[in-house]
């Protein structure tokens, strides 16, 4: 039968179930990756599942989030990662080599295979053909175990591309365009996977902007073919050898389809806070901008930092803007340095940042109060950059250079004749920031600094849970919003006791105390609730702080996954006007849990207006019985390691 590229991705990988769109089945994992962010949360569940080493092919543990070295937490989460890699069998990409997404795609990617990541734009690595999903830690952890990937058969959208893109309409335009028309809720339960004569002219670092920001459609992948580009590509990286070639058979089906014809398309921008808030840039010009942040896992490449530094040569930043450039990798900025646009990017008044993902998750240069910065980075989430009132808006390099020079925001057209700007044959390969595995070493002691604190565990689920609505929140929350990062909280991922006490700090900065205070209960989200980010502390956290269930009107793949993995109950309301009767401050009954996951059919009961609410869970058994044993960690354990 002919297959698309995920069905032939996921058919040689599959391990258990059948390949029906909405059927959970198990793949098996290739890779996986992890950042220093949700890492040492990773390596600590690893630990606890008690093997030796891990069992991919491949495991990368990258250090490129918490960089910023105010206090000891952060060096000493760093030296904790090194000693988990040596201890595990992991290679280590050592902190200055660059971002996760960034140098896994350059350096260890590979077509046709699978890689976990815990971080939500691990599909980045699906610009060169693989299937590459992103996951909670403990999901990474078991992975790293050898245990399959389990998720539901995603239905896969096929996006076609149509003809060459229109003068400075870059690959950030198409994917801004696709959440223009799908908005931040519109990948979810799906892969993207992208055909058509358009991706001729896409390099693959074009190819993983696009499926990068995937995930802010909330899909569950996005995935290119491989074929000459990505040949190209892997033997510029001295990589061909892992070159394998992989397209859709003639008459593969797909379950829905988009058209984009990129002829026609403008250069667009995604207003504040929310990444499918585009427009085209005409709309939007003129408007005065304070900063420019060109980089993150979206746009830091060789190609968009060349553009980048061909706009700005011989010119001067505006005297109103602050033009901060952090590169991917060091193999970009060394590319850089050596062909001399480094200097002309310095020369134009940019301040050059390591290449880390900094002000992307508000690590340092945040806007000033009531600021308007113009990033090229993915999320644009009210707060995010660590000013509140500040408003973000996401572009392509080419806009943001442009912007940069006017001091306000700019259609890059006005610029004249497009730069365009070649993929060097070879790229300057330099690995020694990254240590191999050697043989790991069982009795290796890992390196804990005091502000690592052990993991929180989950009980058994009870039968029945009684508690107080604490807190109720509108439609598509992110996780920023449920544990905000930053780098004053982010220095305590490694302590969930600390972290704890920021829940939901943005929304309602007494929640954490009040939950502590009553013991737990209850949160009510909307739609999408837990869309962004795949970070694990947004369910560790609210357990931590005794929430035994969230009651939702839907939820983003990742973080109801994480709620599971730590034995907190995931509800969906039957009839969505449901959620609109319950007030913070009402009590909430559910019972019968056994009887009623098991059907499908669980009652919440409003103490105060006595009305009886149906919710459904949409949970496999697998995942019924990991709430019933207390999460993830003991049920892998269990079962798969009889401890
Ligand atoms: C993000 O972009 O929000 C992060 C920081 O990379 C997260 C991971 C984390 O919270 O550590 C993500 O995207 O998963
Ligand atoms: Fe880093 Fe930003 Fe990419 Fe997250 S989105 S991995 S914070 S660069």
């Amino acid at each position: 039968m002919s297959q698309n590229v995920t069905q032939k991705i996921i058919s040689s990988h599959l391990v258990e179930g059948h390949m029906s769109p909405g059927e959970e089945l198990a793949i098996k994992i290739d890779q996986t990756l992890t950042q220093d962010a949700t890492g040492t949360m990773a390596y600590l569940e690893f630990e606890a599942i008690g093997l030796p080493s891990v069992r991919t092919e491949l495991t990368v543990s990258y250090v490129d989030h918490n960089t910023l070295q105010v206090g000891f937490e952060n060096a000493d989460d760093h030296r904790f990662l090194q000693s988990a890699a040596a201890k595990f069998g992991v290679y280590f990409s050592r902190l200055g080599n660059g971002i996760c997404h960034q140098v896994h795609l350059e350096r260890f990617g590979k077509p046709g295979k699978t890689l976990l990541g815990s971080d939500s734009h691990t599909p980045t690595c699906g610009g060169l053909g693989m299937l590459a999903i992103g996951a909670g830690g403990l999901d990474v952890a078991t992975a790293m175990a050898g245990y399959p990937f389990y998720i539901k058969m995603p239905a896969v959208v096929n996006i076609r591309l149509h003809g060459r893109p229109a003068p400075w309409v870059a690959a950030k335009d198409i994917i801004l365009e696709v959440l223009r028309r799908l908005s931040v809720k519109g990948g979810l339960g799906r892969v993207m996977e992208y055909t058509g004569d358009g991706i001729n002219y896409l390099s693959v670092p074009e190819r993983a902007t696009i499926t990068n920001m995937g995930a802010e459609l909330g899909a569950t992948t996005s995935v290119f073919p491989s074929d000459e580009a990505t040949r190209r590509f892997l033997a510029a990286q001295g990589r061909e050898r892992d070159f394998a070639s992989l397209s859709p058979d003639p008459g593969a089906g797909y379950d829905e389809v988009v058209d984009i014809d990129l002829s026609s398309l403008e250069p667009l921008i995604a207003l504040p806070h929310m990444p499918d808030n585009v427009v085209k840039i005409k709309e939007a010009a003129g408007r005065r901008v304070n900063q420019v942040f060109i980089g993150s896992c979206t746009n830091s490449s060789y190609t968009d930092l060349m553009k980048v530094a061909a706009i700005l040569k011989g010119k001067m930043v505006s005297p109103q803007v602050s033009l901060v450039i952090a590169p991917g990798s060091r193999q970009v900025l060394t590319a850089l340095a050596l062909n001399g646009a480094l200097a002309d990017l310095v020369s134009a008044g940019a301040r050059m940042l390591e290449c880390t993902c900094g002000p992307c998750v508000g690590v340092g240069q945040s806007p000033p109060s009531g600021g308007v910065s113009l990033r090229t980075s993915n999320r644009n989430f009210e707060g995010r950059s660590g000013t509140t009132d500040a408003e973000i808006y996401l572009v392509s390099c080419e806009t943001a250079a442009a912007s940069a020079l006017t001091g306000a925001i700019t259609d890059p057209r006005s610029l004249g004749e497009p730069v365009v700007v070649a993929m060097p044959e070879r790229f300057p390969v330099d690995d020694r920031m990254i240590t191999p595995p050697s043989e790991p070493v069982a009795d290796l002691p890992l390196t804990m600094g005091p502000n690592i604190k052990p993991l929180p565990v989950a009980a058994p689920l009870a039968e029945e849970i009684a508690g107080e609505v604490l807190l109720k929140v509108g439609d598509n929350i992110t996780t920023d919003h449920i544990m905000p990062a930053g780098a004053k909280i982010l220095a305590l991922r490694s302590n969930i006791p600390a972290i704890s006490m920021h829940a939901f700090s943005r929304v309602d900065p007494s929640f954490a105390q009040r939950a502590l205070d009553s013991g737990g209960g209850i949160v009510v989200g909307g739609l999408n609730y837990g869309q962004g980010s795949s970070r694990e502390h947004a369910a560790l956290a609210p357990l931590y702080l005794g929430i035994k269930a969230v009651l939702a009107k839907s939820f983003a793949r990742i973080h109801m996954q994480n709620l599971v993995n730590f034995g907190l109950l995931p509800l969906v309301f039957a009839d969505q006007a449901d959620c609109d009767d319950i007030r913070q401050g009402d009590r909430l009954l559910i019972g019968g849990l056994r009887e009623g996951l098991a059907a499908d059919a669980v009652q919440v009961r409003n103490t105060r207006s006595g009305r009886i609410y149906p919710v459904r869970h949409g949970l496999s058994r697998r995942q019924i019985d990991i709430l019933l044993a207390g999460g993830l960690l003991k049920y892998v354990k269990e079962k798969c390691f009889n401890k």
